[in-house]
């Protein structure tokens, strides 16, 4: 089945022509993702409670196959040697944002992961342009959920209302709106508990949807005890999830989704996700 927000035919996405299943959306239609191999420092990893440290061999197991199965729906997917020197660096998502073929190196707010943004700039501006974001404040990039046409920022402990407003010119700039929210206290990061799915829907706890933030946009919510399935992923055709949530992926498949269950037990140990995994965007 074509997933919801897809079409079939030819279709141009910016300087790439292809022929096949075409997606509407550029907020969940991507030719590349960026990748980093996870570090066996991983196990130093941030966590919020401990559940013991990541296996660094069994991470990079679990992290091989997330990339395989994003290459599987026809994307460019790089991935960057380890960094030893940043334990949460694998979690790549949170050092910059992609938006129109802009990078925008992020200024992370847990201390241990400063560093990574300035680490992955050459990275990024290597393979597309890239603006700095200039800011006494934070963003991590794991705070930020992007639709067509909006970017909605979580104000939490790692993202700052002075860091979202520097954001703001920088997003306005290329044609989006920007939505300052607040993500509950006790969540890490806002994507943490949600994750778009097409450019009218999105999959949230009903903790974080309660909060109001969604507005009009269609939500789908976790199945009960299964909030850790919010940190999903819809990535061309397909919506990838973590396994162990039967009740979400099957609700997800009855609403029309195209759905595929990766396992993510170690970087769940250090509070991580499915999203917090790639930096996605379109060339
Ligand atoms: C951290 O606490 O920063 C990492 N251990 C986990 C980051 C997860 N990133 C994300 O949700 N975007």
């Amino acid at each position: 089945m074509t997933a919801p927000g897809c079409r079939r035919g030819l279709f141009a996405y910016g300087d790439v022509l292809t022929v096949g299943v075409a997606m509407s959306g550029h907020s969940f239609t991507f030719s590349h993702a960026l990748c980093r191999a996870p570090s066996t420092s991983v196990t130093d990893g941030l966590r919020a409670v401990d559940q013991g440290d990541p296996e660094p061999e069994l991470f990079a197991r679990e992290h091989a196959g997330y990339v395989t199965a994003l290459r599987a729906t026809g994307a460019q997917v790089d991935v960057l040697p380890a960094d030893e020197r940043f334990p949460d660096s694998v979690f790549i998502e949170d050092a910059a944002l992609v938006l129109k073929g802009t990078a925008i190196v992020l200024r992370p707010g847990a201390e241990s992961r400063l560093g990574e943004a300035e680490a992955l700039r050459p990275d990024l501006t290597r393979r597309m342009r890239g603006v700095d974001l200039q800011t006494s404040g934070f963003v991590d990039g794991g705070d930020i959920l992007c639709s067509d046409t909006e970017v909605m920022v979580g104000l939490s402990a790692r993202t700052t209302e002075q860091g979202a407003e520097d954001l703001r010119p920088i997003v306005e700039d290329l044609g989006y709106q920007l939505r300052i929210l607040r993500t509950p206290a006790d969540i890490l990061h806002f994507k943490t508990e949600s994750s778009l799915l097409d450019e009218t829907t999105i999959l949230a706890t009903p903790k974080l949807a309660a909060s109001g933030c969604f507005g009009a946009y269609t939500v789908i919510h976790t199945a009960e005890g299964e909030e850790a399935a919010a940190n999903a992923i819809r990535f061309n055709d397909t919506v990838f999830l973590s396994e162990g949530y039967p009740a979400t992926a099957r609700n997800l498949r009855e609403a029309g989704y195209t759905v595929t269950c990766l396992p993510t037990t170690q970087a769940a140990l250090v509070d991580g996700g499915l999203s917090c995994m790639s930096l996605r965007y379109s060339v």
